[in-house]
């Protein structure tokens, strides 16, 4: 009797246990184990402009402080070559990656090609399609801005130095990216209160500083009476700027020139009268990202989101600021 209520007992917990290990891993997000250094993965989207330079920096100082090996690899522009990246990563048998998705929807089965084979992902800087994934059942947590804050605030500083009246060309990040949607989004929510604010054209200039000036100069040429610029990202705002020159129109004065990011380039042009201002978008995430590893490996529950905070630059602080800018 005592026998076949122990067996019985064994059984039923063997089943149990069986049953949850199913459920785990077919659930639930992969743990970290602690180590004293961990080999991780950083899969950086392209390295065609200073922010993403800078957060490469950022990354591989950290890692280099804290005598982690980091396992580094540049998508140059392709989310394809992205989940390639990622998948080498996998093979390699990193503890964790760092992923900054090029785009919200096409990373989405690297993201599940790295919860299947066990391994930890926290994005950065970049978030995924959420009806697709979500923060502590797919991936750990996004580290990064409210670009739709970010959005609004410009849309904010634009209006109120153009007195509600403006017709503004938008510059877009790349397409398909959370930060060009949330930009986007929180700029024409704005400026829906304000009929005088009209966005007249609207195009991607995919965050480089070319390809804004091409499309920047073509939809002047479309909308010659343009009287603002909103681009998504400094590096567009600089090309606009030069496209505004080339045809022959002053910067800040003939069309007001409003962006995101924070980079030294924008900080000059804000000293020199050529741009009104940028909504920072902080970079240097290397310090945060690994302490969000070390809290997991800890067994912290990591709230699905860490906010970075965004100062703003104008001409009341860019000249005092620059020196530390990128
Ligand atoms: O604003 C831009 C970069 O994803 C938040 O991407 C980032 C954006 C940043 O290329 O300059």
């Amino acid at each position: 009797m005592m026998l076949r209520r122990t067996f019985l007992a064994l059984a039923t917990g063997v089943a149990a246990i069986g049953l949850g290990l199913g459920g785990a891993s077919a659930q639930e997000l992969p743990k970290l184990k602690k180590k004293d250094h961990y080999k991780v993965g950083f899969a950086q989207t392209e390295s065609n402009n200073p922010w993403r330079i800078a957060q490469t920096e950022s990354m591989k100082a950290e890692a280099a402080k804290r005598g982690d090996q980091l396992v580094y690899t540049d998508a140059a522009g392709s989310a394809a070559k992205q989940v390639a990246d990622v998948n080498s990563m996998i093979a390699q048998g990193v503890d964790l990656i760092f992923l900054a998705p090029r785009e919200e929807k096409p990373l989405i089965p690297a993201v599940m090609a790295a919860k299947k084979a066990g391994i930890p992902v926290i994005l950065l800087d970049r978030n995924v399609d959420q009806s697709l994934a979500k923060a502590g059942r797919d991936y750990v947590t996004f580290i990064g801005s409210d670009f739709v804050d970010e959005g609004k605030r410009a849309a904010e500083a634009l209006t109120k130095a153009m007195d509600g009246k403006a017709k503004i060309i938008q510059l877009e990040g790349t397409t398909g990216s959370s930060p060009a949607n949330d930009r986007r989004k929180g700029f024409e929510d704005y400026i829906k209160a304000h009929p005088g604010m009209q966005v007249v054209a609207s195009q991607s200039g995919d965050f480089a500083r070319d390809k804004g000036r091409q499309v920047a100069e073509t939809l002047l040429q479309a909308h010659p009476d343009a009287t603002a610029i909103y681009a998504h990202n400094d590096e567009m705002a600089i090309g606009a700027i030069a496209a505004l020159e080339a045809a022959g129109k002053k910067p800040g004065k003939d069309v007001i020139v409003v962006s995101v990011d924070g980079t030294r380039d924008a900080l000059q042009a804000i000293i020199d009268g050529k741009m009104l201002a940028t909504v920072e978008c902080n970079p240097k995430f290397g310090p945060k990202a690994f302490e969000t590893l070390d809290r997991y490996a800890k067994g912290e529950q990591i709230e699905p989101w860490v906010v970075n905070t965004d100062r703003f630059f104008d001409k009341s602080n860019a000249a005092q600021l620059i020196a530390d800018a990128y």
